[in-house]
């Protein structure tokens, strides 16, 4: 793989850019692999990436059955964030941060990752209380977060109508090392450091069934054929039970809809992340200047990458009240994604029933922050067949333990 660096742009500038080499080749599936990876949303790459990169486990397929990104991990809002509640939610939170702030030099591929500042704003005394105890736990963790008055927030962000007519400002969680990345960027960083370490993603392609023998995985069958494997990793987000039903057993996960939309192009307006969890938006700029913007999931369960009206209807409605110049501006796109949602709103990094088959999942709202983190414990959970620390608190056992890892307020979208 040719590095791209300020020399590379220079050369292809002075012949007209006809040197660039494509980023990820499109490979016909060998007949079998070490490992096969279902799923080149984020998760399944960054999980391909850290096997190549850390394990030395390079004979892997990355299967998607339509477009790599195509996924949630291309329709998310890019907002990242490590301030979680719980131990086990920080650290892995925390891990991905932390790969983040480093990720553009390690994929040579820029990421954009742009570390604005991140505020959720209190406008209830519960919310208070709550996200006061957030900054507590996360001192403990050695997670940076603190507590910022109303007039603070004011200062943060001029646009926000502190006095709003439902829910007053009352403060703020403020992570200062929060902040977006490109979606796509990263996606594509990780699909061409996978490609570059030879292994093959092969898109257009469906998994329709998971071959077992004895308990153990053997391979997939798929619209290309079959394919065998010595160990699969399904990480396909709200498709999780779909893939679980193929190999004969059943997830703790339900499937529903989440949309984000984005406004036509403006000047700078608003330069942190804001999060208002109670009336249920949230918002940043993009590069382009168009704001991006969206609220709580939809109900009921479905498949629909689309959302419904009455969501997106309740989201203005909380945007407009919080930030009034939005009443002026139009929308230009909307779109929606699948969410994997889990009892606890954690995910899951686990074993399973069958033997050398493991699942990442159950992001739902909040995985687009995790990508990299995931990865590198999904990748050596599946290198060593047991989790490591950052996993070990997030397999299937939990949800017959009773051993929840709740962090339906962290999650910060309405569920
Ligand atoms: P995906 O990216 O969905 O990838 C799974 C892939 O599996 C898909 O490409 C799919 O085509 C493929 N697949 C499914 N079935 C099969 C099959 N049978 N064979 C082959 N391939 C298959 N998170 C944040 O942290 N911050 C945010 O601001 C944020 N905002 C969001 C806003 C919206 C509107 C949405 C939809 C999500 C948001 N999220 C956010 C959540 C985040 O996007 C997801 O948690 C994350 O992208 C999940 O990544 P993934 O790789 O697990 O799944
Ligand atoms: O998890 O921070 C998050 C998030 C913001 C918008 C959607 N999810």
């Amino acid at each position: 793989m040719r590095r791209y660096s300020i020399f590379a742009i220079a050369r292809e500038a002075m012949r007209y850019h006809s040197g660039w080499e494509r980023a990820w080749r499109a490979p016909e599936p060998k007949k079998r692999y070490d490992v096969i990876v279902v799923g080149a949303g984020g998760h399944g790459l960054a999980t391909a990436y850290y096997l190549g990169k850390v394990h030395g486990i390079k004979n892997v397929a990355i299967i998607e059955k339509g477009w790599l990104g195509g996924g949630n991990s291309g329709r998310n809002t890019t907002i990242i964030r490590s301030n979680y509640l719980q131990d086990a939610s920080a650290a892995i939170f925390e891990k991905a941060l932390q790969l983040y702030e480093g990720l553009a030099k390690d994929l040579n591929y820029n990421v954009m990752f742009s570390p604005r500042g991140l505020l959720m704003l209190a406008q209830s005394e519960h919310e208070v209380r709550g996200y006061k105890r957030t900054v507590y736990a996360n001192a403990l963790q050695g997670i940076e977060t603190e507590w910022i008055s109303r007039e603070q927030v004011k200062d943060l962000v001029p646009i926000i109508n502190i006095d709003g007519p439902r829910y007053p400002v009352l403060g703020a969680l403020y992570q200062a090392r929060g902040g977006t990345g490109r979606h796509d960027a990263v996606n594509w960083g990780y699909a061409r450091a996978c490609d570059a370490m030879g292994m093959d993603i092969i898109q257009q392609c469906e998994v329709t069934g998971i071959r077992t023998e004895n308990g153990e995985v053997r391979g997939v069958d798929t619209t290309k054929g079959s394919i065998d494997c010595g160990k699969l990793a399904v990480v396909v987000s709200g498709h999780s039970g779909v893939l679980a039903e193929m190999a004969g057993f059943r997830m703790p996960i339900e499937s529903c809809p989440l949309q984000a939309w984005v406004s036509e192009p403006i000047k700078p307006v608003i330069d942190v992340v804001v999060m208002a969890n109670l009336v249920h938006c949230y918002i940043s700029q993009s590069d382009k200047g168009e704001l991006v913007l969206g609220g709580g999931i939809d109900h009921p369960n479905n498949y629909s990458q689309r959302g419904s009206w009455y969501t997106l209807e309740e989201t203005t409605r909380a945007l407009v009240e919080t930030y009034p110049i939005i009443s002026r501006l139009k929308m230009l796109r909307q779109w929606g994604g699948i969410m994997d949602i889990t009892g606890d709103h954690s995910p899951i990094i686990s074993k399973t029933p069958v033997r050398n088959m493991f699942m990442d999942c159950g992001w739902g709202t909040g995985g687009f922050k995790a990508i990299p983190g995931s990865g590198w414990a999904m990748a050596e959970l599946v290198a060593k067949g047991e989790p490591g620390p950052l996993a070990a608190p997030f397999s299937l056992e939990r949800f017959r333990e009773g051993r929840f890892i709740d962090e339906s307020v962290a999650a910060g979208v309405a569920h």
